[in-house]
């Protein structure tokens, strides 16, 4: 008799038509023989899918260029889909499961055809972690294939896991014919079912990622007693030897890559990755949150990363260790064979394919690569990963970090009071926007804890979820806000970034270790001018105050603007959050 899951992939096969139907087994020599099509045969549009580049400076690496009006997360295409829209909440786009499945189902009736059914069994989660979940992605894409082997563990293994159970994550997916007007990205938590069509970018099309690790699980999380976060996870060595564990919050293309990689400026300090984008956290038996990464690869943003703003980053890329490397709508240095992107380096290179696969000219300002061209790269390539990344029960976490793109209002760093002003500090985030979204670049938004676009339930119970969590924590670890970004009077960054960020990381291991103490202000705990390491860099006095500067009378727009965004919520917006809000109101009058 027919298994659940042999069920699912007949009935899908059976709308969606394909030529043939392909079970893969996660191995190296299948992952070689995918690719080799995509060089060969499978094209996207006009070109192949895959470009093989230069193997002897970039190993196992492979140029991959998307259609272009395919380059980013859709947000205003993605759905939550429950019975009830209240369920959703006002900032997820809602449809009914119904209609919803029955748009999917006309747009999907045949949309294989000539083409191959992938069937990628995988696990998020090390696969002896009680918080692991077993997974099934369908596509009829070679690059999303090959992306997802190196993004979770694809692995045979997880059928035997699944065996004749009915409980799998399933996620279907096609390119359709690539056409934005039937584009959707789909979610049903109830049923734990992505469907998406019509688009082959990572957010969109690895359905492990973004969709079933954020939104679905985020849903889950709630229902189950634990936290699916868009956070990096990383460990912090001090000169004792010691290791601090914390995981950062930020919204798309704020740094998380950088930070998760981070090689430090401070003698005797050491950042291990666990993490670049994902973080689940539980609560352990002993009272403490424990954080697992439940991916296994760095999707990141390529260009400004280089052997300066991210050496680890670039011995990752050019590791080859793990099969394969890919490069996503980055530029092509022609003589080289070799990606390029702004800022990878200085070379005046004047033969250039740009991301769309035209010579490039300098001379007509365009970027040679798109902004939110990618990379993706096996975590396990990395020097820097942490020796407690296959743990399955994660590692405790002392500190919680939430940032955004501010370049004014918000300090350097501030300490929370307390988990619920924490909490607060959370649901007030906001950033400037990037180009990791189709959406206008550069303008303020709200952004709670960087899941806005990632919480797949009612964000006013999301919040009353975190604060929930902070009550069944012996030991809850303390929450920050950070900001890189903030400018002075002449619009330059006032703070150095990069590698330099190991000062704000050390400041926060020696107050979670209670080795200094802190100023109070209204938005909440400072650094002392002498407790946060600035030997070696050009900030004085005066630069300092500037990057903790707090003007009652600058925050009055950023009052209403936060007091509406926090008003959609109604009634399901937590008490405890009105009276933050309401106290730092009072406090900045
Ligand atoms: C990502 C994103 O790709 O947040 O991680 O867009
Ligand atoms: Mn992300």
């Amino acid at each position: 008799m027919a298994t659940p899951l042999e069920k699912w992939v007949e009935e899908q096969a059976k709308l969606t038509k394909p030529d043939e139907i392909y079970w893969c087994d996660g191995s190296e020599e299948e992952a070689r023989r995918i690719v080799e099509k995509g060089i060969k045969q499978e094209k996207v549009g006009e070109h192949h899918i895959f470009h093989e580049l230069n193997h002897k400076t970039w190993p196992n690496s492979y140029w991959h260029r998307s259609h272009p009006t395919d380059v980013a997360r859709a947000e205003h295409l993605t759905y939550v889909c429950y019975p009830d829209k209240d369920t959703a909440g006002p900032t997820n786009n809602w449809m009914d499961p119904k209609e919803a499945k029955a748009l999917l189902t006309r747009l999907s009736d045949g949309c294989m055809r000539g083409r191959t059914m992938y069937v990628l069994p995988y696990m998020m989660g090390h696969p002896d972690s009680p918080y692991a979940k077993a997974c099934v992605q369908l596509t009829d894409v070679s690059y999303v294939a090959v992306s997802m082997r190196i993004m979770t563990r694809v692995d045979k293994s997880v059928l035997e896991k699944i065996g004749a159970r009915d409980d799998f994550v399933r996620g279907l997916h096609s390119v359709g014919d690539l056409d934005p007007d039937k584009r959707f990205i789909m979610h049903f938590p109830d049923e734990h079912l992505v469907w998406s069509i019509g688009s082959g970018y990572g957010g969109n099309a690895l359905l492990g990622k973004k969709c079933f690790s954020l939104r679905i699980a985020s849903r889950l999380g709630l229902q189950e007693g634990w936290l699916a976060e868009h956070m990096v996870i990383l460990g912090i060595e001090d000169p004792r030897g010691n290791i601090t564990y914390v995981t950062v919050a930020m919204p798309s293309a704020c740094g998380k890559t950088n930070l998760a990689m981070l090689e430090s400026s401070l003698p005797g300090y050491k950042v291990w990755t666990i993490g670049d984008d994902i973080a689940w956290l539980n609560i352990g038996s002993d009272g403490r949150l424990y954080a697992i990464n439940p991916e296994t690869g760095l999707f990141g943003v390529a260009p400004g990363t280089s052997m300066k703003t991210n050496p680890n980053m670039l011995r990752a890329l050019k590791a080859g260790k793990f099969y394969p490397t890919l490069f996503t709508n980055t530029a092509l240095d022609v003589a080289a064979n070799e990606p390029w992107w702004e800022g990878l380096n200085d070379s005046n290179s004047k033969n250039l394919l740009d991301w769309e696969g035209k010579p490039w000219d300098k001379s007509k300002g365009a970027k040679a690569a798109h902004p939110n061209s990618r990379f993706t790269v096996s975590i396990y390539n990395s020097p820097a990963l942490s020796k407690e990344f296959d743990n399955p029960k994660g590692v405790p976490i002392s500190a919680i970090i939430l940032g955004g793109r501010r370049t004014h209002l918000i300090p350097l760093i501030t300490e929370a009071f307390n988990w619920q002003h924490g909490v607060f500090l959370g649901a007030r985030n906001s950033s400037e926007t990037t180009a990791a979204a189709v959406h206008q670049v550069g303008v303020v938004r709200r952004d709670p804890m960087a899941m806005l676009p990632f919480c797949g339930y009612h964000m006013g119970d999301y919040f009353r979820h975190w604060l929930n969590i902070g009550k069944r924590l012996a030991h809850p670890p303390k929450i920050f806000s950070v900001n890189w970004f903030r400018v002075d009077d002449e619009g330059e960054f006032i703070w150095p970034g990069f590698g330099e960020n190991i000062r704000v990381l050390k400041w926060i291991v020696d107050r979670v270790n209670n080795r200094v103490g802190a100023k109070e202000t209204p938005l909440g705990l400072i650094p002392e001018l002498n407790d946060l390491d600035l030997q070696g860099l050009n900030i004085d006095k005066e630069k300092f105050e500037k990057l903790f500067e707090i003007k009652p009378s600058q925050w009055q727009e950023e009052l209403q603007e936060m007091g509406s965004f926090l008003n959609q919520f109604g009634k399901r917006l937590p008490l405890e959050i009105q009276q933050e809000y309401k106290k730092l109101e009072g406090q900045l009058k």
